[in-house]
């Protein structure tokens, strides 16, 4: 293999940490799906403003690649002081946060999920896909209450006008540069598609990223009620799914970024005040290891003041932890706003 030169100006974690001594080691190793480093960074590569510029092809893919997945892994997760993860995915009671939701306009709170047996999203073949949504679908519907809800294919064409993908934004789009570099748009839409309960505040998208995301959301800032319907989703998804897990790493995931819990907690939050005087907001988001994203998602823009705010690290911490550190971090920036 040609020796891995990353762009000049890259500086990704994985350029950081892919040194010629640990190429040299890793390049001919594969896992048993055949996955191999070169496949693992193409991302990295293609991409010279990437953050992490690594995904794994398969569950394997962080034994095989540890030498090059834990560096990146302890540096993106600050504070891992053993790679050891802890999973409590149990209901939490926080006090609302903003009942008359002056400031929260919606809470989403996400977890990734793949499949023991498959390979990762960047790496599966056609068949693969095919039968994972079959599988995941079966399971779905024998989500009752709440839960129950219907399926919607992205390759249902523009006639099925009735199909929510097409009139709303449930936001299973396809793949950025960075997840296309990474092969993660392979046969785009094939075997794609959104769950969505009939109160449309529970969404499972099948084989984006990750094999799932199951997102609960509520145009509320109640975080319990919208935790309480995530750990009812995963406990009964879990009954007869097998998610990929390492007593390490804890829930693997196509991005390390994502490992551990794979969770996600946020709000949309209106800080009219604060983003005219970001350096407050700021340094409250570094003090709660929060992070911003903007209004429609990762790598876009922050539109009328309104900030996508979330849990930065999701390994090394328990769901617990993260939930009310979010909700400590979003109780001193609404005091924040309010003092301005
Ligand atoms: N854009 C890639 C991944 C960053 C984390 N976001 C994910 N996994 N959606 C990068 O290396 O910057």
């Amino acid at each position: 293999m040609n020796p891995i030169v990353f762009p000049k100006h890259a500086n990704s974690l994985v350029k950081k940490y892919l040194s010629q001594k640990v190429c040299t080691v890793l390049e001919h190793q594969k896992t048993d799906s055949g996955f191999t480093l070169a496949k693992a960074i193409n991302s990295g590569l293609k991409n010279p403003d990437s953050a992490i510029g690594i995904y794994a092809g398969d569950a394997q893919s962080y034994k095989t690649f540890s030498l090059i997945f834990d560096p990146v892994i302890s540096e993106y997760h600050k504070g891992v002081e053993t790679l050891k993860h802890e999973s409590d995915l149990t209901e939490i009671e926080l006090p609302c946060l903003d009942p008359e939701n002056k400031y929260i306009q919606s809470t989403r709170i996400r977890v990734a999920r793949n499949l023991k047996g498959f390979c990762f999203p960047c790496y599966m073949k056609l068949f693969e896909r095919r039968k994972l949504e079959k599988k995941i679908l079966s399971t779905l519907s024998s989500l009752t209450g709440n839960l129950k809800g219907s399926y919607y294919s992205l390759e249902l064409d523009d006639k099925e006008k009735l199909n929510p993908l097409k009139t709303k934004n449930l936001g299973f789009q396809k793949g950025d540069r960075f997840q296309d570099a990474a092969g993660i748009n392979s046969d785009f839409p094939k075997y794609r598609g959104v769950y969505l309960s009939f109160d449309e505040q529970l969404m499972v998208w099948i084989n984006e990223e990750d094999h799932l995301r199951i997102i609960s959301l509520e145009k509320s800032s109640d975080i319990s009620s919208v935790y309480k319907r995530l750990c009812q989703t995963v406990t009964a998804l879990n009954q007869s799914l097998d998610f990929a897990w390492d007593s390490t790493y804890g829930n693997l995931t196509s991005c390390p970024t994502n490992i551990g819990t794979a969770m996600r907690a946020g709000v949309h939050i209106q800080l009219e005040k604060l983003e005219k005087n970001k350096d407050i907001l700021f340094k409250l988001i570094k003090a709660y290891n929060l992070q911003i994203r903007g209004t429609c998602g990762e790598k876009t823009k922050i539109q009328n003041a309104v900030f996508d705010i979330s849990n930065y690290q999701r390994f090394g911490v328990s769901e617990s932890e993260i939930l009310l550190n979010l909700h400590a971090g979003l109780v001193a920036i609404i005091k924040a706003e309010q003092n301005l």
